[in-house]
């Protein structure tokens, strides 16, 4: 896949799809945002991978969207600038493989916005998170307001989103942003170690966990326990499963073939 502000390339089951457009800090322009949009269609179709990682090159991960494509725009412009960006990444979060955002510096606005959007976060002892998008006159609109309440609770996200203060990645592990803090020189192997040790499990269990999870929490409880009572039979019908329990109850390692 080539494209003019994505780098993507595969190590083994593992996929990095890295943000390039390290100019202007990977600020999400219209040009990125549909070239994202159209590497997760694509990531999804070949299903060759069993895990993601997104990161950004140079200094930034995501420096939120870019200012200066905003600057000019009409409420009817900007709200199909928010549409893109939030139909990209809940096509994200929607996907069956589990995503890790692997957070190596900036994660401002829309960038922030991207992280949450994935299943698990690393950070680099340098990153630096916030929603400044209120020194700038406009609330987030690319799930901020209810993503962040989601996952750091309301009354951190609403501290962070009508302060605008930027945070470092200590207390973005603090609050629940972020999963772990990592040396910023071992944040790519640390996020791939992580990446490879679930991408050697069956994909079938990860998948229906993740569903489980997603699914189940926007659910009452009740329908959220029944939701899973049919993933976990589900599982039952994989060939995986079998060999799982074989393999621990013969003492031997498992061979997964994701059926
Ligand atoms: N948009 C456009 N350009 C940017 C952005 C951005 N978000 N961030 C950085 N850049 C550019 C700078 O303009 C600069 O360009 P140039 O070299 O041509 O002058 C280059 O990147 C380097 O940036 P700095 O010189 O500012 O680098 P510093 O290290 O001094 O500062 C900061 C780094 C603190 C990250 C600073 O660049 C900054 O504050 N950036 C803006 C952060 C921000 O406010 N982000 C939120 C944007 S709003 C948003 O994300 C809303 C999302 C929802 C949109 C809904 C659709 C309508």
């Amino acid at each position: 896949m080539e494209f003019n502000n994505l780098i993507y390339q595969k190590q083994g089951e593992v996929g990095i799809l890295s943000i390039n457009r390290p100019k202007a800090l990977n600020a999400l322009n219209q040009e990125l945002l549909s070239e994202l949009n159209i590497a997760i269609e694509k990531i999804t179709e070949n299903a060759d991978i069993k895990a993601l990682l997104i990161t950004g090159e140079g200094k930034s991960f995501v420096a939120g969207a870019d200012i200066s494509q905003m600057l000019d725009k009409s409420p009817e412009e900007a709200r199909n600038f928010a549409v893109l960006g939030m139909d990209v990444f809940r096509k994200i979060e929607l996907m069956e493989i589990p995503v890790i955002a692997a957070i190596n510096g900036f994660a401002l606005g829309g960038g922030c916005e991207l992280a949450l959007a994935c299943d698990i976060r690393i950070a680099s002892e340098k990153a630096k998170f916030g929603q400044p998008e209120v020194t700038l006159g406009i609330t987030p609109g690319f799930g901020g307001t209810q993503r962040l309440p989601r996952t750091v609770g309301e009354a951190k996200a609403k501290e962070l989103i009508f302060t605008g203060d930027m945070i470092d990645a200590e207390t973005a592990q603090n609050i629940g942003l972020v999963n772990n803090v990592v040396e910023a020189d071992a944040l790519l192997e640390e996020s791939l170690k992580m990446a490879k040790k679930i991408a050697s499990y069956s994909s079938i269990p990860v998948k229906y966990s993740k569903a489980a999870i997603n699914r189940g929490m926007q659910m009452d409880i009740d329908s959220a326990m029944e939701l899973e009572k049919d993933l976990f039979a589900l599982c039952f019908a994989s060939e995986d499963q079998k060999e799982g329990m074989a393999a621990f109850v013969n003492k031997r390692k498992p061979e997964f073939k994701n059926k």
